[in-house]
Protein backbone atom coordinates (compact mmCIF):
# COMPACT_ATOMS: atom_id res chain seq x y z
CA UNK A 1 0.00 0.00 0.00
CA UNK A 2 1.38 3.54 -1.03
CA UNK A 3 1.80 5.70 1.84
CA UNK A 4 0.76 9.47 1.96
CA UNK A 5 3.43 12.10 0.71
CA UNK A 6 3.84 15.31 2.48
CA UNK A 7 2.03 17.12 -0.53
CA UNK A 8 -0.94 14.28 -0.90
CA UNK A 9 -4.36 16.75 0.37
CA UNK A 10 -5.49 15.41 3.58
CA UNK A 11 -9.41 15.25 3.86
CA UNK A 12 -9.73 18.39 5.58
CA UNK A 13 -7.99 19.68 2.63
CA UNK A 14 -10.92 18.70 0.30
CA UNK A 15 -13.69 19.78 2.83
CA UNK A 16 -15.24 23.26 2.91
CA UNK A 17 -14.28 24.42 6.13
CA UNK A 18 -17.18 25.51 8.36
CA UNK A 19 -18.41 21.98 6.76
CA UNK A 20 -15.69 20.10 8.34
CA UNK A 21 -15.57 22.18 11.95
CA UNK A 22 -19.23 21.40 11.84
CA UNK A 23 -19.24 17.63 10.92
CA UNK A 24 -16.73 17.44 13.84
CA UNK A 25 -18.66 18.97 16.42
CA UNK A 26 -21.63 16.45 15.39
CA UNK A 27 -19.71 13.38 15.61
CA UNK A 28 -18.14 14.63 18.90
CA UNK A 29 -22.20 14.31 20.06
CA UNK A 30 -22.51 11.24 18.18
CA UNK A 31 -19.81 10.14 20.42
CA UNK A 32 -21.71 10.78 23.43
CA UNK A 33 -24.49 9.02 22.23
CA UNK A 34 -22.99 6.28 21.38
CA UNK A 35 -21.14 5.95 25.37
CA UNK A 36 -24.68 6.53 26.49
CA UNK A 37 -25.63 3.08 25.03
CA UNK A 38 -26.91 1.46 21.56
CA UNK A 39 -31.05 2.65 22.55
CA UNK A 40 -29.44 6.16 22.30
CA UNK A 41 -27.52 5.94 19.05
CA UNK A 42 -30.28 4.85 16.85
CA UNK A 43 -29.27 6.20 13.23
CA UNK A 44 -31.74 7.74 11.13
CA UNK A 45 -33.50 4.91 8.95
CA UNK A 46 -32.57 5.84 5.45
CA UNK A 47 -34.30 5.99 2.18
CA UNK A 48 -35.04 2.79 0.11
CA UNK A 49 -34.61 0.78 3.67
CA UNK A 50 -37.12 -2.29 2.85
CA UNK A 51 -39.86 -3.42 5.45
CA UNK A 52 -38.74 -7.20 5.59
CA UNK A 53 -37.41 -8.67 8.77
CA UNK A 54 -33.62 -8.63 8.63
CA UNK A 55 -31.33 -11.79 9.02
CA UNK A 56 -30.16 -12.30 12.20
CA UNK A 57 -26.77 -10.75 13.06
CA UNK A 58 -25.80 -14.56 13.49
CA UNK A 59 -26.73 -15.31 9.86
CA UNK A 60 -25.60 -12.20 8.37
CA UNK A 61 -22.11 -12.46 10.04
CA UNK A 62 -21.77 -16.57 9.99
CA UNK A 63 -22.20 -17.51 5.99
CA UNK A 64 -20.08 -15.45 4.22
CA UNK A 65 -17.95 -14.88 1.16
CA UNK A 66 -14.54 -13.44 0.71
CA UNK A 67 -12.36 -15.44 -1.13
CA UNK A 68 -9.80 -13.87 0.44
CA UNK A 69 -10.02 -15.81 3.69
CA UNK A 70 -11.25 -19.17 1.91
CA UNK A 71 -14.06 -20.55 -0.25
CA UNK A 72 -16.36 -22.01 2.57
CA UNK A 73 -18.88 -19.56 4.01
CA UNK A 74 -17.51 -20.44 7.16
CA UNK A 75 -14.30 -19.82 6.45
CA UNK A 76 -14.25 -15.50 6.60
CA UNK A 77 -15.73 -15.64 10.22
CA UNK A 78 -13.14 -17.86 10.85
CA UNK A 79 -9.76 -16.50 9.20
CA UNK A 80 -10.88 -12.86 9.14
CA UNK A 81 -10.24 -11.87 12.48
CA UNK A 82 -6.37 -11.15 12.06
CA UNK A 83 -6.79 -8.59 9.66
CA UNK A 84 -5.66 -5.15 10.63
CA UNK A 85 -8.28 -2.75 9.99
CA UNK A 86 -7.23 0.34 11.63
CA UNK A 87 -5.51 2.26 10.78
CA UNK A 88 -7.27 2.37 7.31
CA UNK A 89 -6.41 4.88 4.00
CA UNK A 90 -8.29 4.85 0.90
CA UNK A 91 -6.71 6.31 -2.29
CA UNK A 92 -8.91 7.97 -4.09
CA UNK A 93 -7.59 8.90 -7.92
CA UNK A 94 -7.87 9.36 -11.54
CA UNK A 95 -10.51 11.68 -13.29
CA UNK A 96 -10.85 13.83 -10.01
CA UNK A 97 -10.30 17.10 -8.99
CA UNK A 98 -8.63 16.10 -5.88
CA UNK A 99 -6.91 12.67 -6.09
CA UNK A 100 -5.07 11.63 -2.50
CA UNK A 101 -4.81 9.11 -0.03
CA UNK A 102 -7.50 9.67 2.83
CA UNK A 103 -7.66 8.44 6.38
CA UNK A 104 -10.68 6.65 6.20
CA UNK A 105 -11.49 8.17 10.32
CA UNK A 106 -11.61 11.69 8.33
CA UNK A 107 -13.53 10.50 5.67
CA UNK A 108 -16.35 9.13 8.29
CA UNK A 109 -15.85 12.37 9.98
CA UNK A 110 -17.37 14.17 6.71
CA UNK A 111 -20.42 11.83 6.09
CA UNK A 112 -24.07 11.51 6.97
CA UNK A 113 -24.19 7.92 8.59
CA UNK A 114 -27.53 5.98 8.22
CA UNK A 115 -29.49 2.89 8.35
CA UNK A 116 -29.72 1.42 5.13
CA UNK A 117 -31.80 -2.23 5.17
CA UNK A 118 -31.71 -3.55 2.35
CA UNK A 119 -32.46 -7.15 0.26
CA UNK A 120 -29.06 -8.46 -0.90
CA UNK A 121 -28.97 -11.56 -3.30
CA UNK A 122 -25.96 -13.33 -4.10
CA UNK A 123 -25.55 -14.77 -7.70
CA UNK A 124 -25.49 -18.21 -6.03
CA UNK A 125 -29.14 -17.82 -5.69
CA UNK A 126 -29.42 -17.23 -1.80
CA UNK A 127 -30.22 -13.88 -0.35
CA UNK A 128 -30.67 -12.07 3.21
CA UNK A 129 -32.06 -8.98 4.32
CA UNK A 130 -29.54 -7.24 5.84
CA UNK A 131 -29.67 -3.55 8.38
CA UNK A 132 -26.46 -1.71 6.56
CA UNK A 133 -24.56 1.48 8.47
CA UNK A 134 -23.57 3.33 5.58
CA UNK A 135 -23.30 6.95 3.23
CA UNK A 136 -24.32 7.48 -0.64
CA UNK A 137 -21.27 6.88 -2.48
CA UNK A 138 -22.30 10.28 -4.51
CA UNK A 139 -21.79 12.14 -1.27
CA UNK A 140 -17.74 11.21 -1.37
CA UNK A 141 -17.28 11.22 -5.45
CA UNK A 142 -19.05 14.69 -5.09
CA UNK A 143 -15.88 15.70 -2.54
CA UNK A 144 -13.41 14.72 -4.85
CA UNK A 145 -14.89 15.88 -7.52
CA UNK A 146 -15.70 13.70 -10.53
CA UNK A 147 -14.10 15.45 -13.88
CA UNK A 148 -16.23 15.67 -16.89
CA UNK A 149 -14.15 12.42 -18.74
CA UNK A 150 -14.80 10.09 -16.08
CA UNK A 151 -17.51 6.91 -17.05
CA UNK A 152 -16.56 4.73 -14.51
CA UNK A 153 -15.70 4.05 -11.04
CA UNK A 154 -13.05 0.70 -10.22
CA UNK A 155 -12.58 -0.34 -6.76
CA UNK A 156 -9.54 -2.37 -5.26
CA UNK A 157 -9.78 -4.59 -2.00
CA UNK A 158 -6.67 -4.67 0.25
CA UNK A 159 -4.21 -7.46 -0.74
CA UNK A 160 -1.97 -8.29 2.27
CA UNK A 161 -1.47 -11.96 2.09
CA UNK A 162 0.66 -12.68 5.47
CA UNK A 163 -3.19 -11.80 6.91
CA UNK A 164 -5.23 -13.28 3.81
CA UNK A 165 -4.77 -17.12 4.18
CA UNK A 166 -7.27 -17.78 0.68
CA UNK A 167 -4.85 -15.41 -1.77
CA UNK A 168 -2.25 -18.54 -1.35
CA UNK A 169 -4.85 -20.26 -4.51
CA UNK A 170 -5.26 -18.07 -7.20
CA UNK A 171 -8.67 -18.82 -7.54
CA UNK A 172 -9.00 -15.14 -8.69
CA UNK A 173 -6.32 -12.66 -9.90
CA UNK A 174 -6.24 -11.18 -6.69
CA UNK A 175 -6.45 -8.44 -5.53
CA UNK A 176 -10.00 -8.27 -5.83
CA UNK A 177 -11.36 -5.88 -8.38
CA UNK A 178 -15.04 -3.98 -9.32
CA UNK A 179 -16.17 -1.18 -11.32
CA UNK A 180 -19.44 0.42 -11.79
CA UNK A 181 -20.72 2.63 -14.26
CA UNK A 182 -20.55 6.31 -12.97
CA UNK A 183 -24.28 6.56 -12.80
CA UNK A 184 -24.44 3.32 -11.14
CA UNK A 185 -22.18 4.81 -8.85
CA UNK A 186 -23.94 8.00 -8.44
CA UNK A 187 -27.57 6.31 -7.57
CA UNK A 188 -28.40 7.12 -4.14
CA UNK A 189 -29.08 3.64 -3.45
CA UNK A 190 -25.16 2.53 -3.92
CA UNK A 191 -23.69 3.32 -0.58
CA UNK A 192 -20.45 2.44 1.38
CA UNK A 193 -20.94 0.65 4.24
CA UNK A 194 -19.32 0.93 7.44
CA UNK A 195 -21.28 -1.27 9.73
CA UNK A 196 -23.90 -3.48 10.61
CA UNK A 197 -26.94 -3.85 13.15
CA UNK A 198 -25.22 0.16 14.42
CA UNK A 199 -22.07 -2.03 15.13
CA UNK A 200 -18.99 -1.10 13.37
CA UNK A 201 -18.81 -3.91 10.56
CA UNK A 202 -17.50 -7.53 10.99
CA UNK A 203 -14.33 -7.86 9.19
CA UNK A 204 -16.24 -11.01 7.74
CA UNK A 205 -18.14 -8.44 6.25
CA UNK A 206 -15.64 -6.22 4.48
CA UNK A 207 -14.53 -4.32 7.12
CA UNK A 208 -13.51 -1.73 7.33
CA UNK A 209 -15.41 -0.44 4.69
CA UNK A 210 -17.28 -2.16 1.99
CA UNK A 211 -19.39 -1.32 -1.29
CA UNK A 212 -23.47 -2.25 -0.94
CA UNK A 213 -25.01 -2.52 -4.99
CA UNK A 214 -28.46 -3.46 -3.72
CA UNK A 215 -30.33 -4.36 -7.71
CA UNK A 216 -27.11 -6.32 -8.50
CA UNK A 217 -25.72 -9.75 -7.17
CA UNK A 218 -23.36 -9.77 -4.64
CA UNK A 219 -20.61 -9.78 -5.90
CA UNK A 220 -20.29 -6.88 -7.24
CA UNK A 221 -19.97 -5.66 -3.71
CA UNK A 222 -16.57 -5.44 -3.24
CA UNK A 223 -15.36 -5.59 0.96
CA UNK A 224 -11.83 -3.79 2.10
CA UNK A 225 -11.58 -1.51 0.26
CA UNK A 226 -8.46 0.60 -0.35
CA UNK A 227 -8.63 2.09 -3.71
CA UNK A 228 -11.40 4.27 -5.57
CA UNK A 229 -10.11 5.14 -9.26
CA UNK A 230 -12.39 7.18 -12.01
CA UNK A 231 -11.69 5.95 -15.27
CA UNK A 232 -12.71 6.98 -19.01
CA UNK A 233 -12.76 2.85 -19.91
CA UNK A 234 -14.96 0.49 -18.46
CA UNK A 235 -12.46 -1.51 -15.61
CA UNK A 236 -11.41 -4.88 -14.81
CA UNK A 237 -13.33 -6.86 -12.67
CA UNK A 238 -12.56 -9.89 -10.93
CA UNK A 239 -15.05 -12.13 -11.39
CA UNK A 240 -16.48 -11.27 -14.99
CA UNK A 241 -12.28 -11.87 -16.08
CA UNK A 242 -12.55 -15.39 -14.23
CA UNK A 243 -15.72 -16.64 -15.86
CA UNK A 244 -16.54 -14.39 -18.88
CA UNK A 245 -19.81 -15.96 -19.74
CA UNK A 246 -20.94 -16.36 -16.84
CA UNK A 247 -20.60 -13.04 -14.65
CA UNK A 248 -21.15 -10.09 -16.87
CA UNK A 249 -19.55 -6.56 -16.20
CA UNK A 250 -23.57 -5.36 -15.14
CA UNK A 251 -24.38 -8.51 -12.86
CA UNK A 252 -28.23 -6.68 -12.54
CA UNK A 253 -29.79 -9.42 -10.52
CA UNK A 254 -32.38 -10.54 -13.04
CA UNK A 255 -34.90 -13.60 -12.77
CA UNK A 256 -35.04 -13.78 -16.89
CA UNK A 257 -31.46 -14.34 -17.39
CA UNK A 258 -30.33 -17.61 -16.23
CA UNK A 259 -26.52 -18.05 -15.12
CA UNK A 260 -25.29 -20.62 -17.67
CA UNK A 261 -25.60 -23.58 -14.95
CA UNK A 262 -28.14 -22.65 -12.55
CA UNK A 263 -31.77 -20.71 -13.01
CA UNK A 264 -31.42 -16.81 -11.45
CA UNK A 265 -35.40 -17.09 -11.21
CA UNK A 266 -35.57 -18.33 -7.45
CA UNK A 267 -33.63 -17.77 -4.19
CA UNK A 268 -33.48 -19.31 -1.05
CA UNK A 269 -33.55 -16.63 1.91
CA UNK A 270 -31.14 -17.75 4.24
CA UNK A 271 -32.94 -17.88 7.59
CA UNK A 272 -35.83 -19.68 6.21
CA UNK A 273 -34.52 -23.21 6.10
CA UNK A 274 -33.69 -25.88 4.26
CA UNK A 275 -37.02 -26.72 3.65
CA UNK A 276 -38.25 -23.10 3.59
CA UNK A 277 -40.21 -22.10 0.47
CA UNK A 278 -38.16 -20.54 -2.12
CA UNK A 279 -39.15 -16.74 -3.03
CA UNK A 280 -39.51 -15.33 -6.61
CA UNK A 281 -36.20 -12.95 -7.43
CA UNK A 282 -37.46 -10.07 -8.13
CA UNK A 283 -35.99 -8.31 -11.34
CA UNK A 284 -33.47 -5.84 -10.04
CA UNK A 285 -34.14 -7.73 -6.98
CA UNK A 286 -37.02 -5.72 -6.39
CA UNK A 287 -35.34 -2.22 -6.66
CA UNK A 288 -36.82 -1.26 -10.87
CA UNK A 289 -38.81 1.81 -9.59
CA UNK A 290 -35.46 3.32 -8.33
CA UNK A 291 -32.85 1.94 -11.29
CA UNK A 292 -34.69 0.37 -14.35
CA UNK A 293 -33.92 4.26 -16.11
CA UNK A 294 -30.48 3.58 -16.00
CA UNK A 295 -30.92 0.34 -18.42
CA UNK A 296 -33.49 2.17 -21.05
CA UNK A 297 -32.85 0.96 -24.51
CA UNK A 298 -30.22 -1.52 -23.24
CA UNK A 299 -30.50 -4.77 -24.12
CA UNK A 300 -30.62 -6.78 -20.45
CA UNK A 301 -29.77 -10.37 -22.18
CA UNK A 302 -26.70 -8.83 -24.13
CA UNK A 303 -25.55 -6.86 -20.73
CA UNK A 304 -25.63 -9.34 -18.23
N1 LIG B 1 -12.99 -8.54 -1.65
C1 LIG B 1 -14.06 -9.33 -1.80
N2 LIG B 1 -15.28 -8.78 -1.85
C2 LIG B 1 -16.37 -9.59 -2.00
C3 LIG B 1 -16.24 -10.98 -2.14
C4 LIG B 1 -14.92 -11.53 -2.10
O1 LIG B 1 -14.71 -12.74 -2.22
N3 LIG B 1 -13.87 -10.68 -1.91
N4 LIG B 1 -17.36 -11.77 -2.33
C5 LIG B 1 -18.54 -11.10 -2.92
C6 LIG B 1 -19.72 -11.96 -2.92
S1 LIG B 1 -19.78 -13.22 -4.05
C7 LIG B 1 -20.79 -11.72 -2.10
S2 LIG B 1 -22.23 -12.62 -2.22
C8 LIG B 1 -20.72 -10.69 -1.03
C9 LIG B 1 -21.02 -11.32 0.31
O2 LIG B 1 -21.14 -10.33 1.29
P1 LIG B 1 -21.45 -10.77 2.80
O3 LIG B 1 -20.51 -11.86 3.18
O4 LIG B 1 -21.29 -9.54 3.62
O5 LIG B 1 -22.89 -11.25 2.80
O6 LIG B 1 -19.45 -10.06 -0.96
C10 LIG B 1 -18.84 -9.78 -2.21
N5 LIG B 1 -17.61 -9.01 -2.02
MO1 LIG C 1 -22.06 -13.76 -4.30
Amino acid sequence: MRHPRKTDPTWADVTPKPLWLNRRALIAGAAALAAAGPAAARLPKGRFSTDEAPNSWDDITSYNNFYEFGLDKGDPKRNAQRLTTDPWSIVIDGLVDRPGTYDLADVLKDQPLEERIYRFRCVEAWSMVIPWVGFELQGLLNRVGVQPGAKYVAFETLLRPDEMPGVARRVLDWPYREGLRLDEAMHPLTILATGLYSEPMPKQNGAPIRLVVPWKYGFKSIKSIIRITLTETQPFTSWNDAAPREYGFYSNVNPEVSHPRWSQASERRIGDGLFGRRRDTLMFNGYGDEVAGLYAGMDLRANY
